[in-house]
């Protein structure tokens, strides 16, 4: 019989970092509002969070990184809008964040949640953040214990 396996919506005992760009901090400060309330939500204690803000998008991964490899949090979030201007800027400030997020997941095992919004305008971002597709923020958050037990799971087999 094949086993499946699954992560728990249980945060109780789980200790979350998360890294939160002050660029943009309009759409990201709801981000991180959607973060926190997924995690009281499924009994993460506010003891158990650590928030980090960072300038941009950009300065995300280092941070994440530093993070992830204190061995103190069971998973990392990591927030941020990039959000289309006149310059090839949002090109790379999305491409780097996107690639040094998922490059902290897979150096260090732990899981590092990517919630850094790529829009081509404001409105997108709105609607991404308590908008008409809900919260990025609170989807992270959810991923985030969902991840963060997935990997328990397999480290304990
Ligand atoms: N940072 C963002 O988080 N979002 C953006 O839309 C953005 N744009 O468009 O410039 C942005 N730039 C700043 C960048 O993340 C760094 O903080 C900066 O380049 C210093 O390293």
């Amino acid at each position: 019989m094949a086993t499946e396996l699954r992560g728990e919506l249980q945060g109780e005992g789980l200790r979350f970092g998360i890294v939160v760009s002050r660029f943009n901090q309009s759409i990201t400060s709801k981000l991180l509002e959607g973060a926190r309330s997924a995690l009281a939500r499924h009994q993460v204690r506010e003891d158990d969070i650590t928030v980090a803000w960072v300038p941009g998008s950009f300065e995300v991964p280092l941070i994440a990184k530093k993070m992830a490899e204190s061995d103190r949090y069971h998973a990392v979030i990591c927030l941020g809008a990039v959000i289309r201007g006149e310059t090839d800027h949002y090109d790379y400030v999305a491409a780097e964040a996107a690639r040094g997020i998922a490059d902290v997941s897979f150096s260090t095992g732990v899981p590092a949640i990517f919630a850094v919004l790529t829009t081509h305008n404001v409105a997108q971002a709105e609607d991404r953040t308590g908008g008409e597709h809900g919260n990025n923020g609170f989807d992270a958050g959810i991923a985030a214990i969902e991840m963060a037990n997935l990997v328990r799971k397999l480290d304990e087999e």
